[in-house]
């Protein structure tokens, strides 16, 4: 008999849903739901609002409360078996908040199937738009709750990261700065994940320890709401906020809404969501410590399971909970797939196979011509000014750009990456930018690691999927292991094995410092 689980991942760009057979251990179906494309009502680029500030990047969290709608739609069209459905988990891009007031948990509750979810809840947020993971907005909130926390050491010791501009603290801060009225309305406030989840729950969901870490909020070794941490960001918090608890744990039985709409089964189950990069670490099957992962995606991440909670002294990289227990590390560079883009465009270069001819042109090291191709104000390192530099390069050059910007980005993981001291033994590749063997044999040489591609690209939804069905295990009182749910779902790509050229790898041993140095150089530039 077949055992479904449905996983969806509401991410920057687009609502993925993955539905696994745990009998046959095979991905049954797949869709993705592209916002701009499908949603195009929403006015949004990438899945973004325009906003006139550069630094502020919201989304609307009706937009992807109607893409649930219509995905379900979309599943039931093409014969999805909804009602043999035993779970459903998610994941969600990370950081984003959604403020509620109090008539929401009402509305949630009594979801009218014969409307949509646009219509049900109406007149349920205290703040129309959801600031999420790409907002710079918040230096100045940052600060302050790094200062009374003890600085940038210790706000990482106690809450996993630094204080960022995109976590969900600082912007909480904001909110309450700027809009202290809208904020003094707001009885409930979740992340895009959480939200998610209490669609299909019909209530109000717990936050998980993986996205719960996102926020700046939560104490990493506790596991729970951190007093100071609260304190430090806006009163009254704690009451605005849902319990933390385990990804996959279930929360109830699916609303009523899901059931008569489309077809569920009554008795199917809605679990805690938790963020992309979590739900990605099981995708990827990411379950011993010191397993590493490069994902190329809108932002690119470098994720891996870790043992032990041990904090980055620097600030730059973060510890999230792990949805497989245990803890993750993720650094996470904003400028990805979109500064990749805008090189493409700027240098008319038709695909990335054209991409891959203009690359051969060049050699490893681009006779030492760096680009810092900070598009996008990043992350790691902070940048708040976007700005393009270049040293030793020429910008006419389109074949040593087309270089520079795939060194730049795996020369700046390497830089950034050193704190959590390990020495991966293989990397795996996945996200959209992984198809390219270009890209991936800088990365290896630049890692001086083999690197291997991973099968699913939709690593977040199918990690959902496997969530949903542990969750699912642990509810019927079994004991599941972690390896024995991934195994089979996340093999490696047969001989996509990328070996490091060890003269290649030289050279980028000895241009890390150069690399360095002109990082350190633009930032003091930029002040
Ligand atoms: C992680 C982060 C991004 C988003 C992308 O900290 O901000 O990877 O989760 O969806």
């Amino acid at each position: 008999m077949a055992n479904l689980f449905l996983g969806l991942d509401s991410s920057t760009q687009s609502l993925s849903a993955v539905v696994v057979d745990l009998a046959t251990r095979k991905v049954v179906y797949e869709k993705s739901l592209n916002f701009d494309q499908a949603l195009p009502h929403y006015g949004t680029q990438n899945g973004v609002l325009l906003h006139p500030d550069s630094l502020v990047k919201h989304s609307s969290p009706l937009m992807w409360a109607e893409a649930l709608d219509v995905i379900f739609a979309q599943m039931k069209k093409d014969g999805v078996a909804l009602g043999k459905i035993l779970a459903i988990s998610g994941s969600g891009q990370q950081h984003g908040s959604v403020c509620l007031n109090e008539r929401a948990a009402d509305a949630l509750a009594n979801l009218n199937p014969k409307k949509s979810l646009v219509e049900n809840l109406r007149g349920v947020f205290s703040r129309k738009t959801s600031p999420i993971w790409m907002d710079s907005s918040t230096a100045a909130e940052c600060a302050e709750i790094r200062k009374k926390l003890g600085g940038i050491k210790a706000t990482a010791a106690t809450t996993g990261s630094d204080a960022f501009e995109r976590f969900t603290g600082p912007q909480i801060r904001k909110f309450y700065k700027t809009e202290p009225k809208a904020y003094g309305q707001t009885a409930s406030i979740a992340l895009v994940s959480s939200f998610m989840a209490s669609l299909l729950a019909g209530k109000i969901a717990p936050m998980d320890y993986g996205d719960g870490a996102g926020m700046n909020l939560m104490d990493i070794r506790r596991k729970s709401w951190h007093p100071g941490a609260l304190k430090a960001t806006a009163p009254d918090l704690k009451k605005k906020l849902p319990v933390l608890a385990a990804s996959g744990k279930v929360v109830g039985k699916v609303s009523a809404y899901f059931v008569r709409k489309f077809g569920l089964n009554p008795e199917a189950l809605a679990t805690v969501w938790t963020g992309d990069n979590p739900a990605s670490v099981i995708g990827l099957g990411l379950i011993q410590p010191g397993q590493v992962a490069i994902s190329l995606g809108t932002s690119d991440t470098f994720f891996g399971s870790m043992k032990k909670c041990q904090t980055d002294a620097h600030g730059e990289g973060h510890v999230f909970g792990s949805p497989a227990g245990g803890y993750m590390t993720l650094i996470c560079f904003k400028n990805g797939s979109l500064a990749r883009e805008k090189i493409r465009e700027r240098y008319d270069i038709k695909d990335w196979a054209a991409f891959g001819k203009l690359l051969a042109q060049t050699k490893p090291g681009n006779g030492g011509g760096i680009l810092l191709p900070w598009f996008d104000a990043e992350i790691v390192p902070r940048v708040n000014q976007p700005g393009v530099h270049r040293f030793d390069l020429d910008e006419k050059d389109a074949a040593a750009n087309g270089r520079a910007i795939f060194e730049a980005q795996m020369m700046s993981m390497r830089l950034h990456s050193q704190w959590m001291q390990v020495a991966p033994e293989k990397i795996l590749a996945t996200g959209g930018a992984s198809n390219n063997p270009q890209l991936l044999q800088v990365m290896a040489d630049v890692m001086n690691c083999r690197v291997e591609r991973i099968e699913v690209s939709k690593s977040a939804a199918l990690g959902a999927a496997l969530q949903a069905a542990h969750g699912w295990l642990v509810q019927a009182g079994k004991k599941p292991k972690w390896e024995k749910i991934v195994a089979g779902f996340t093999k490696p790509i047969p001989n996509s094995e990328i070996r490091p050229n060890p003269k290649a790898a030289k050279v980028y041993d000895k241009l890390i410092g150069r690399f360095a140095a002109c990082e350190r150089k633009a930032l003091k530039q930029i002040g």
